[in-house]
C-alpha cells in the first residue's frame, strides 16, 4: 500500500482533519517543527484579517507515541479559531432559530469555486461549496506535509521555496546553497532572497490592495539530495514530475507549473536545453547543468527537483466583477468581503508541502518497507548498489 491521505472540513467548521495512511513505523517527529511549518504558511505580506484569528496548530491523534509513528494511521486536526464566531450558521446538527438562511450565499463569486460547485451538487446555497474550496483546506495539506517532510530529512533530503514574481515585479535570479536560501526567504515577508526586490513587492501589495484589488505570481521549489531514480518511466502514472505537476496545479488558484526552464523548453534548441552528462568517482554520475529541473525520463537524475508554479490573483475582490444571482438569474456586482490581497508567499510554502509529499511517496515506493530501519536498508542497499554500477 502506497502512502496517501486525505484530509475533510471547512473553512468555518470546527476543524481541519487529515489521515496519512502507509506511514512507516519508527519516524521521529518533530512537533515543533511541524508547527514550524503551519506558521510558515500563515505569514506574509499581503495577508488578510483571518490570518490574526487564527494560530495554527497539527494535534495528532492518532499513530503516534511517545514521538515516534507506529506504522498506524497518522491522523491530524488543526482547529479553526473561527469556528466560535459560525457556530449558528455552520452548526452540524439542525438548530432553531440557526443563522443558515439568513447567511445563505446566492451570489457566486467570479473565479471561486461556487457556480460550478452549486450547480454540479444541486447545492442552494452556495456556502456548502465555498466552505470546503476555501483555500483554508491548504493548512491540513501543509501539516501533511510537514511530515513528509520530516521523513525525507531523515535520508538528508532538503526542500526550500522562494518566490520568483509578484505581478510586475520580478526577482532576480540566485544560485544560492540551499541552507542559505531557507534561511533567508525565512526573513523576508514576501519570501525572496534580495531586499530592494522585497521592499518592491510589499509596496506594490499594499498599491494593489489600495486599489481592492488582487494579485497573483509565481513561486519555485527546490528539492535536494533526492537519489536517482525516484518515480519511473514505464508507466504514465509512475512518472514522478507528472505527479509533482498534478500537485502543484492541485493547490488552490494555481493554474500551471513547471519543471526546470518548463516552457522556455520550447523556444530554444536542444543542445540548450539538455544536461550533459558527466562522471567522476566523487560525484558519480552527474549533469553539467540542470536545467531540465531533476528529472528525465519521469525520474529523478539526481539533480535538484526545481519546480515552478504560477498562482492566479485571488478572485475575492474589493472591486467587484460582475456576476449572475441564482435565486433571480439577474446581473449584480458582488459585495465587498474579507480577502487576502496576495497570498503568493504562503503558496509558496504550500507548494514545498505538496512537493515534498510526493517525493516521499515516490521515494517509500522505491525503498519501501514497514520501518525505518528497514527501509534505510533497502535506501543503503540501492546506494551502493548505484555505486558498483
Ligand atoms: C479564503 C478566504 C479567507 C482566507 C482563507 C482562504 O478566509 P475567510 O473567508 O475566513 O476570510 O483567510 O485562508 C485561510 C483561512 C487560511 O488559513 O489560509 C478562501 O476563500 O479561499
Amino acid at each position: 500500500m502506497s502512502l496517501r491521505y486525505l484530509t475533510a472540513g471547512e473553512t468555518h467548521g470546527p476543524q481541519l482533519t487529515a489521515i496519512i495512511e502507509g506511514l512507516p513505523s519508527n519516524l521521529q517527529l518533530d512537533f515543533e517543527e511541524l508547527n514550524f511549518q503551519l506558521h510558515r504558511r500563515q505569514k506574509g505580506h499581503g495577508r488578510g484579517r483571518r490570518m490574526q484569528i487564527e494560530k495554527d496548530t497539527a494535534n495528532i491523534v492518532g499513530g503516534v507515541r511517545h514521538g515516534k509513528t507506529t506504522g498506524a494511521p497518522v491522523a491530524l486536526i488543526v482547529a479553526n479559531n473561527d469556528w466560535k464566531h459560525w457556530t449558528s450558521v455552520m452548526n452540524i446538527e439542525p438548530i432553531e432559530g440557526g443563522d443558515e438562511e439568513k447567511r445563505r450565499v446566492h451570489r457566486p463569486r467570479p473565479g471561486h469555486a461556487d457556480l460550478n460547485g452549486g450547480l454540479k451538487y444541486n447545492l442552494k446555497d452556495l456556502r456548502n461549496v465555498l466552505e470546503r474550496s476555501s483555500a483554508r483546506e491548504t493548512a491540513a495539506r501543509v501539516a501533511v506535509g510537514a511530515v513528509a517532510r520530516q521523513f525525507l530529512s531523515a535520508f538528508g533530503i532538503k526542500v526550500a521555496g522562494q518566490v520568483i514574481r509578484i505581478g510586475e515585479i520580478e526577482a532576480p535570479a540566485n544560485n544560492l546553497p540551499i541552507d542559505d536560501l531557507i534561511r533567508i526567504t525565512e526573513e523576508s515577508s514576501v519570501r525572496v532572497v534580495d531586499k530592494e526586490t522585497e521592499e518592491k513587492m510589499t509596496a506594490y501589495i499594499d498599491e494593489i490592495k489600495a486599489e481592492g484589488d488582487s494579485i497573483g505570481g509565481i513561486v519555485e521549489c527546490i528539492v535536494e539530495g533526492v537519489p536517482i531514480g525516484l518515480g519511473s518511466h514505464v508507466q504514465y502514472d509512475r512518472k514522478l514530475d507528472g505527479r509533482i505537476a498534478q500537485a502543484v496545479v492541485s493547490i488552490n488558484a494555481f493554474k500551471g507549473c513547471e519543471i526546470g526552464i518548463g516552457f522556455e523548453a520550447g523556444s530554444i534548441k536542444g543542445s540548450q536545453v539538455h544536461d550533459e552528462i558527466l562522471y567522476t568517482a566523487e560525484r558519480g554520475y552527474h549533469r553539467a547543468s540542470n536545467r531540465l529541473g531533476g528529472f528525465e525520463g519521469g525520474m529523478t537524475n539526481g539533480e535538484p527537483i526545481v519546480v515552478r508554479g504560477v498562482m492566479k490573483p485571488i478572485p475575492t475582490l474589493y472591486k467587484p466583477l460582475q456576476s449572475v444571482d441564482i435565486d433571480t438569474r439577474e446581473a449584480f456586482t458582488a459585495q465587498v468581503e474579507r480577502s487576502d490581497s496576495c497570498a503568493v508567499p504562503a503558496a509558496s510554502v504550500v507548494m514545498e508541502h505538496v512537493v515534498a509529499w510526493e517525493v516521499a511517496k515516490a521515494f517509500l515506493e522505491k525503498f519501501g518497507g514497514d520501518s525505518m530501519e528497514e527501509i534505510r536498508a533497502n535506501y543503503n542497499n540501492y546506494l551502493a548498489q548505484l555505486e558498483q554500477y
